[in-house]
């Protein structure tokens, strides 16, 4: 019964959700990232000076898993690119299950990819499950351009059985793959990115025992590191390990993520540098949490110590992206929360995003680094309800009371703004009287 829910949910979702275009803009900068579609497995790289995020493409289920559960199902795979990691566009799908020479076509098991570039070529590795044969293998397409068209290899590679690619490029040039499949394994690459070179070593003995899926290889001061979900109790933690050598031995230094504190399985990940800052790109099942196989994209900052290892890192539904005031600025990605609470803004349609509800005098939201630019806005506008109307304190450097009028439906109340506010500020936005409010979105024009 709770899977027929969970499908009937999932494809009510798909129904209401706007599918994006190749080419559309998505403007967010708080976790998740990208609205409109799922999208699980994130794998950031820097191509052409700009973020290229390939994630994989989970969709509502249409496939069961062996014990008859609602399961993964992932038909394709989109690229989205971004300079600021806050204005993101989907460049479109770049690889369909259809479309791999040797894939199953109905199989939806287009598991978390890669793509590196060398030398001219960029190399999309994915995982899919073969016409022929059980299990899964791991494919490669080519492109020279980082959105592609990629055209897939008619083979997968060799020797490879298992899902989620990672490949890294070594400064000398030379490549090494790693992949998930009854345990972590890793191998160098031929010249030509298509074919091992040698064979498979075994990486994940030396680690503590619970190592699921998900490998994630980069090069940090000379170190090699290799992160890692882990599943330490009950679902995947993100930890890592260091090596002087691309093939280990690697040891276990440390956790990245603690357990989604809300049971989301599986959390896929990875690293990158971008404009001399570090970030964790990550997933969470935001868009659907009742179904943890329709997973989101997140990023939140990376710190190393001087040591070289990693600070843990607290997920955040502010992230990293800069948002400018005169935006809509959904205060339910908040930074910090006292009192208030957050509800999906339509249960018909989660994709909508999430409202912020002011039940009691005091409660309150801070949603951190707001651009409100050079040029002081004159008025802010509230996207809010308010049943018998209420007052609310606005700060941002200095201190407003504003009167929300009463209203059983979303209105954008526009108020003017009693102070002059530039630059970057913390907002937060306080109830101060008796009465409900609930608040979509903010912007200061
Ligand atoms: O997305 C399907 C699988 O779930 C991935 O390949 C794993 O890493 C986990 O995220």
């Amino acid at each position: 019964m709770r899977n027929l829910t969970l499908i009937a949910a999932a494809f009510l979702l798909a129904a209401c959700a706007q599918p994006q275009v190749e080419g559309e803009a998505v403007l967010t900068g708080t976790n998740p990232i990208i609205t409109g579609q799922f999208t699980a497995d994130p794998t950031a790289r820097v191509f052409e000076g700009k973020i290229y995020m390939y994630p994989s493409h989970d969709i509502p289920s249409v496939i069961t898993h062996t014990d008859g559960s609602a399961w993964f199902s992932m038909p394709d795979y989109h690229v989205f690119s971004s300079e600021d990691l806050t204005l993101w566009t989907d460049h479109g799908v770049i690889l369909r299950q259809e479309d791999v020479p040797w894939g199953k076509p109905d199989a939806y098991a287009m598991w978390a990819p890669d793509c590196v570039y060398k030398d001219g070529k960029y190399y999309f590795y994915f995982p899919d499950a073969p016409a022929e044969g059980f299990g899964f293998g791991i494919g490669v397409a080519v492109a020279d351009r980082p959105s592609g068209p990629f055209t897939p290899q008619p083979e997968p590679i060799k020797g490879v059985f298992g899902i989620d690619p990672c490949v890294l490029v070594d400064d000398d040039g030379t490549s090494y793959i790693y992949w998930s499949g009854m345990g972590l394994s890793g191998c160098r690459l031929k010249d030509n990115m298509l074919e091992l070179d040698g064979t498979p070593v075994r990486l994940d003995e030396p680690l503590p025992a619970g190592f699921k899926e998900g490998p994630f290889a980069f090069k940090y001061n000379g170190k090699y590191y290799l992160t890692y979900p882990w599943v330490r109790e009950n679902t995947e933690t993100l930890a890592y390990a260091v090596s002087d050598s691309p093939l280990g031995p690697f040891e276990y230094k440390g956790l990245i993520m603690k357990e989604s504190p809300t049971g989301c399985w599986t959390n896929h990940h990875s690293l990158v540098e971008y404009k001399g800052e570090w970030y964790l790109f990550y997933h969470h099942n935001d868009y659907s949490p009742s179904f943890d196989k329709n997973r989101s994209a997140r990023i939140d900052r990376v710190f190393f110590n001087e040591d070289g290892t990693i600070q843990e890192v607290i997920p955040t539904l502010r992230g990293v992206g800069p948002v400018k005031a005169s935006s809509q600025v959904h205060i339910d990605r908040y930074s910090s929360i006292d009192g208030a609470y957050i509800e999906y803004v339509d249960t018909s349609d989660l994709f909508k995003g999430w409202k912020t509800v002011f039940a009691k005098a005091g409660d309150s939201v801070r949603f951190d680094d707001l651009d409100f630019g050079k040029k002081a806005p004159k008025k802010v506008v509230f996207r809010a309800k308010s049943p018998d109307g209420c007052k609310v304190t606005v700060t941002a450097g200095e201190r407003a009371e504003f009167v929300i009028p009463s209203s059983l439906e979303w209105t954008e109340f526009t108020l003017p703004m009693p102070f002059r506010v530039r630059n970057i500020q913390n907002l937060e936005v306080e109830l101060l009287s008796e009465g409900t409010l609930e608040v979509d979105w903010i912007k200061f024009i």
